[in-house]
């Protein structure tokens, strides 16, 4: 059952899920899962954004200050896991990440910030503001709460990316339309291998797509792309 609005949230969020069983085994498994990739994810974007302050070293001290929210927001989703009695599954969280991990630390080896930055700052920013906007309508209140705070701190983090993308539009163009031809695809498998779990927990996988491509839409264009190249580029490995 899916119906969109403007917004981008469905009419199951609108009406604020007065009848999910956060304490239900069904909800605490498909949590298990959720949580664990939220908190995994945090943890590589911090490591991500240590990378990167190596490999920028004009904005050493705004990458460490990125990385440093990143621990924190692992510390706030532990905390949501714990809260519901749910032990985080880190193993098949490394396993989820694992393909666009390697392709980031490949990529940092060669010195390609380009590439770092669109997988880091740009792909996973996009996935994880289009997960937290879609969680918050039906989360839990303490998971609520915290999620509110991180989410804010993930337009930020997508903001960086943005702002150096755009000023090195010209000489990042070829590099970013392959980066995103490598790494684009391998969002859409992890979308698909999490959507059963997200629909447990009331997050439909039409509401992430879109939520995503709104997200990842608005970055390109504000680095520089133009609509066809953003239609193009977004789509990218969609039905893979
Ligand atoms: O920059 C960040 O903080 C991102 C690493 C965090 C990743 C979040 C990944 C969210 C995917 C969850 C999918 C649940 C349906
Ligand atoms: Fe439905
Ligand atoms: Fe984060
Ligand atoms: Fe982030």
């Amino acid at each position: 059952m899916y119906h969109i609005f403007r917004s981008g949230r469905t009419m199951q969020q609108l009406a604020n899920q007065p009848d999910i069983d956060f304490k239900s085994e069904t909800y605490k498994d498909a949590y298990s899962r959720v949580n664990a990739i939220v908190i995994e994810g945090e943890q590589e974007a911090h490591e991500n954004y240590l990378k990167l302050a190596e490999l920028l070293s004009e904005h050493k001290d705004d990458l460490i200050r990125l990385s440093k929210m990143e621990s924190r927001h692992k510390k706030g989703f532990e905390a949501c896991g714990r809260n519901l009695q749910v032990t985080p599954d880190l193993e098949f969280a490394k396993q989820f990440f694992a393909q666009l991990h390697q392709n980031f630390q490949i990529a940092a080896q060669e010195g390609k910030i380009v590439t770092c930055l669109l997988i880091q700052s740009l792909i996973i920013e996009c996935f994880a503001i289009a997960a937290y906007n879609i969680y918050i309508p039906v989360a839990d209140d303490f998971a609520r709460k915290i999620t509110e705070g991180v989410v804010k701190d993930e337009y930020s983090h997508l903001n960086f990316g943005e702002v150096w993308l755009k000023e090195h539009f010209e000489e990042s163009k070829a590099e970013l339309e392959e980066a995103n031809r490598q790494n684009l695809p391998i969002v859409w498998q992890m979308l698909n291998q999490v959507a059963d779990d997200a629909e447990v927990l009331a997050m439909e996988k039409e509401a992430l797509v879109e939520d995503f491509m709104i997200q990842y839409g608005e970055a390109l264009s504000n680095i520089g792309f133009n609509t066809r190249d953003i239609m193009r580029l977004s789509a990218y490995g969609l039905r893979a």
